[in-house]
């Protein structure tokens, strides 16, 4: 058994049966051992390393479970940085397994040698440590999976190529300077004191306009937060990572908060004496209730997010399940309901808004609704993932979340390019459900094109071949454009911001895959419903209107007031823009007809 060998092997034991990768002579000797224990290890092979690192963050983040992935050494080990930054920035439990040039070599600037140590020091701040004996391997391992998943975060090792090849040491010699390691971790119980949640519970008790405010942390809280919004006779609203955490059919649940927010949640917010917040690090203060304004209450299981965002009264270290559960029946149920009317009539005036916004007529199709005529067709427990770009707005906003149904993108990083591997990922965790990434077509420019390569490799293997990917083709890197229009006041830079035009859904047929271009609004519904009919993969590309804007749930003058010096500066989108955000204003204040 070699080093190699044996790394595959305390892999299985902790449970690990899959990993992410791409090879090189730096990981010869993993990949030999990869293929040798084939029957219980599976190496997915990806397009590029980053996708690889996507995969493992999505892996983690659909599954709970530790995600890993696999590189080689110089530039494989580069190429995983920005999904490794992505898992580390939203929490997932991440291990990367890169290679090295053999010891030997190291400090010689031989060929692809980076100092790695460095590489990852930040990324893997929790854990990243070289394999130089094959002694080590057992505790680095173990450590590298028990501090991912004990520090929610991400840990690498790294293997010379030489060591990967050298006999296994199973089981170190019991003497000096020997570390002896084993196997397993539990997730803790983690509740605050009681005298705490008292101090909670006398604030949430004698507090009249209660909102809650939820996010990743509390995806596994979805009947505590609903029981603890029902008691307080608070609204829920929710950042883009707690998307999945309530389902959007509660008439008391505001939906998205912040640029892509709804106005129920910014109208609760703004009027709210007391601000609950659980597992979230939503980071937009001006979306926040001013300082003193509200009292607060932070639910987190890590202490160091805590009172970050608002200064809260009570901050209670916890499991946001556990700590809602035990904080209940301290909770006194209001007995005027007023506040939560007033919320829910806001957040059934927002739907029929966002309908009418998405009927709106644009040139040649308004995206958001390609997203409304999704919504109500989503199969029980899909997954959704996202891109970052115009196409997060719609999804935070019109896609209605039912229970079951997960959904995640890249929250704290926000980087482009996560869509479609977080896509794939989610079919090898989940092969029987429907799965659909949303991506512009930035994204799919930038990587997307490629990964649809590797679901052409792979698809015919999973129980439910339905992976649908969603591209608004609006030929424009549409939310930098928007972002200099609306925060800078400045016009569209057309030579950064314009995009070539190519046929996705064409390129989706080349590949084995099937696929559909959507050019005209009245196409949409029956285009959707091909999708989720097709017996392989789906490319749904819709020529969509870069003109829309995506605007925040309120305008201030300040920002009105940047789109027309935008317009006056001579703007090359200028007459399509301004038609489209007087037919958008019309319709947020005009009273809406039915
Ligand atoms: C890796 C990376 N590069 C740049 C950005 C900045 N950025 C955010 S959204 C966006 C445009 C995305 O364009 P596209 O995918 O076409 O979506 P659209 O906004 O047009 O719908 C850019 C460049 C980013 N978030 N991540
Ligand atoms: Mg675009």
């Amino acid at each position: 058994m070699t080093v190699g060998d044996f790394l595959i092997k305390r892999l299985s034991s902790w449970g690990i049966s899959r990993v992410y990768g791409y090879p090189g002579d730096g990981i010869n000797g993993i990949m030999g051992a990869l293929e040798r224990a084939s029957d219980r290890m599976r190496f997915i092979q990806v397009r590029h390393e980053e996708m690889a690192a996507f995969m493992a963050c999505a892996h983690a983040k659909f599954t709970g479970e530790v995600g890993v992935c696999l590189a080689t050494s110089g530039p494989g080990a580069i190429h995983l940085l920005n999904g490794l930054y992505d898992a580390k920035m939203d929490h997932q439990p991440v291990v990367a397994i890169v290679g090295q040039s053999a010891r030997a070599a190291i400090g010689g600037s031989f060929q692809q040698e980076v100092d790695l140590l460095s590489l990852f020091k930040d990324v893997a701040s929790e854990y990243v440590h070289m394999a130089s004996s094959p002694e080590q391997v057992r505790h680095l391992v173990d450590r590298a999976i028990r501090i991912a998943k004990a520090q929610r975060s991400v840990t690498c090792i790294i293997f010379p190529n030489d060591v990967q090849e050298l006999d296994a040491v199973e089981e170190p010699p019991r003497i000096h300077s020997t570390v002896h390691s084993g196997i397993g971790y539990s997730s803790p119980y983690v509740i605050p004191y009681d005298a705490d949640l008292e101090r909670a519970a006398e604030i949430l008790n004698t507090g009249e306009r209660i909102a809650m405010l939820v996010g990743a942390g509390a995806l596994h809280a979805t009947d505590e937060v609903i029981e603890t919004a029902d008691t307080l006779g608070a609204g829920v609203a929710k950042a883009l990572l707690g998307k999945a955490a309530v389902p959007d059919d509660y008439p008391f649940v505001t939906g998205p908060i912040g640029l892509l927010g709804s106005k129920p949640s910014w109208d609760m917010i703004k009027r709210c004496d007391t601000l609950l917040m659980v597992g979230s690090s939503f980071p937009y203060s001006e979306f926040l209730p001013e300082p003193g304004q509200a009292r607060g209450i932070q639910i987190d299981i890590d202490g160091r997010m805590l009172s970050i965002r608002y200064p809260m009264d009570v901050n209670l270290v916890g499991d946001s399940r556990e700590t809602l559960r035990a904080l209940l029946p301290m909770l006194r149920r209001k007995t005027d309901r007023s506040w939560r009317t007033e919320i829910e009539q806001n957040v059934a005036e927002w739907w029929q808004t966002l309908e009418g916004r998405a009927m709106i007529d644009a040139n040649p199709i308004n995206p958001q609704r390609v997203f409304w005529e999704l919504s109500p067709r989503l199969p029980d427990e899909c997954i959704l993932s996202c891109d970052s770009g115009s196409a997060a707005s719609w999804y935070a906003r019109d896609l209605k979340m039912r229970r079951g149904m997960m959904a995640s993108l890249s929250g704290t990083l926000a980087t482009m390019g996560p869509a479609v591997p977080y896509a794939v990922a989610a079919k090898f965790c989940h092969p029987d459900r429907v799965v659909i990434a949303i991506a512009g077509d930035g994204a799919m420019q930038m990587n997307g094109l490629n990964e649809l390569i590797t679901i052409g490799k792979y698809w015919k293997e999973w129980s439910d071949p339905r992976l649908i990917v969603l591209v608004l083709n609006n030929r424009d890197l549409n939310m930098v454009t928007w972002e200099e229009r609306v925060l800078a006041g400045d016009p569209k830079f057309e030579a950064s911001q314009d995009l070539p035009d190519f046929p996705y859904a064409e390129y989706a047929k080349s590949l084995g895959l099937d696929g559909v271009r959507v050019e005209r609004p009245e196409d949409i519904g029956a285009a959707w419903d091909r999708a989720f009919a097709a017996k392989t993969p789906f490319v749904f590309e819709a020529l969509t209107d870069p003109n829309v804007p995506p605007m925040p749930p309120h305008i201030t003058l300040e920002q009105a007031k940047a789109f027309t010096s935008s317009v006056i500066k001579g703007d090359v989108d200028r007459l399509g823009f301004l038609k489209q955000t007087a037919k958008e204003v019309a319709e947020r204040y005009l009273p809406h007809k039915k």
